[in-house]
């Protein structure tokens, strides 16, 4: 499937975008409803690109229809129930029958193959287990592949290392930021690298600059994977990398893919920036028209060197929410990040915060700088200060004040980091 002719995919999607329609239309009112009121019926969707007639789903939709009100399948048929991370409000919920977890697994299976994963590999599984989708999907799919799983979650990470040290655990899964928690407390525990056998991290629920992979690679001594997926669409498997790094594969057998003008609602061009909008084309418990994901990211349909013909997505540039708008320039915290870390006195933690100023979005960026003893170096400190300072404006051509602080003072994250800290006026 990974190296299918192009042709063949079109095909498939074609033919299973159809059927998906159907599905929609027929068992879940929300969907009947929304196509009724303009007329369109599943029979007029004959070509992938009818797709532009059906109408978006929002995250609001899925609220609106909490908790089962979007599935497909009696309650019976579900098996399991999965949901979005958020600690606050209601989570967006989703359901798999045994035919979704099969071909989850089987997506999931795929991206820890492209990442090198093998049955040989202990894997050390890192992301929580729970409502998330992470810890879950990529237990299922390590043991699919014949890996040896240790099934940790997060947190407790003195006991990570240890398990790590004492089970010789090959692969890591984790959030980026956890990975870099952990490497800091080996660090700190004075644990050498060339001490354990980690060789592989797959990283994914949120998104990491290359400067910060780079950092977490060197740290760890590994190669480490980045992989998309939203609980909403079922979670990672989505799309990942292969050991080239180049962008991340989508599973385009079980997804077609848009990307969208988020102002316009148009739908772009490939190579085009703009969200990333998605229709799972096999799920029976809880299939999805045209998601809006509020991922920006864009898409590259070239084959790539390891071989695969699958199309390709980059890195998410941001959320199209998490945009900030300083004095008319628009800016995502990933840039933010690519900045900071392009500084070698601080170290990879930063935290950013948001704050009205009149009608203004202004923004103040906390960096821990590395060398302890500049506490006692005012002169040095604020150099150091200007320079991150001048660095912002030079790149990004955004004014921000830079505040540094002690190492270790900034808070470390055991699933994804909460870097943005929004104190705007609503
Ligand atoms: O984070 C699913 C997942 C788990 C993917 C483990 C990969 C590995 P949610 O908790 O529903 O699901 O959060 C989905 O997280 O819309 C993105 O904004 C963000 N996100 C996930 N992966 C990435 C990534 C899982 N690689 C939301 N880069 C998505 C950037 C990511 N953002």
């Amino acid at each position: 499937m990974e190296c299918a002719d192009r042709g063949y995919i079109k095909e498939l999607q074609t033919a299973r975008l159809k059927e998906t329609v159907k599905r929609c239309y027929e068992r879940v009112p929300f969907y009947t409803r929304k196509f009724d009121e303009i007329g369109l019926k599943p029979e007029h969707i004959k070509t992938l690109d009818d797709i532009k007639e059906i109408p978006f789903t929002t995250a609001d939709d899925l609220k609106d229809n909490y908790p089962f009100g979007l599935f497909a399948v009696d309650k019976k048929e579900v098996v399991r129930i999965h949901g979005s991370s958020g600690t606050t409000g209601k989570p967006k919920i989703e359901g798999y029958t045994k035919n979704d977890l099969a071909n989850w697994t089987e997506i999931v299976t795929r991206v820890i193959c492209m990442a090198g994963g093998t049955p040989d590999d202990i894997a050390q599984i890192a992301f929580g287990y729970g409502l998330f989708t992470g810890g879950f999907g990529l237990h299922y799919g390590m043991e699919n592949l014949g890996a040896m799983v240790v099934p940790l979650s997060s947190g407790n990470t003195e006991r990570q290392i240890m398990i790590m040290q004492d089970f010789g655990s090959t692969i890591l899964v984790a959030t980026p930021s956890y990975a870099l928690y952990l490497a800091e407390s080996m660090e700190k525990m004075g644990i050498d690298k060339s001490t354990i056998k980690l060789r592989l991290a797959l990283f994914g629920g949120e998104g990491h600059t290359e400067a910060m992979r780079a950092k977490i690679e060197e740290q760890l001594g590994i190669l480490a994977t980045e992989n998309y997926g939203l609980s909403e669409l079922g979670g990672p498997g989505f799309s990942g990398e292969c050991i080239k790094q180049q962008g991340m594969h989508m599973a385009e057998d079980m997804y077609v893919s848009e990307i969208i003008d988020p102002d316009t609602l148009s739908v772009k061009n490939m190579g085009e920036t703009g969200e990333l909008v998605m229709t799972s084309l096999c799920r029976e418990a809880f299939p999805m028209l045209r998601y809006r994901t509020r991922d920006i990211t864009r898409f590259n349909d070239e084959p790539c060197s390891c071989g695969r013909t699958s199309m390709r997505m980059d890195k998410i540039k941001g959320r199209s929410d998490d945009m900030m708008v300083i004095r008319g320039v628009n800016v995502f915290p990933s840039q933010i990040e690519s900045v900071v870390l392009s500084v070698k006195e601080v170290e990879p933690f930063y935290e950013i915060i948001v704050y009205s100023e009149g009608y203004m979005d202004r923004i103040e960026v906390r960096v821990e700088f590395s060398d302890a003893a500049l506490l006692d170096d005012y002169k040095a400190l604020e150099q150091l200060r200007a320079k991150i300072q001048h660095r912002l404006r030079t790149v990004l051509n955004i004014d921000s004040k830079v505040t540094l602080v002690s190492p270790g003072t900034l808070p470390r994250f055991e699933g994804k980091g909460k870097r943005v800290i929004d104190k705007r006026n609503k």
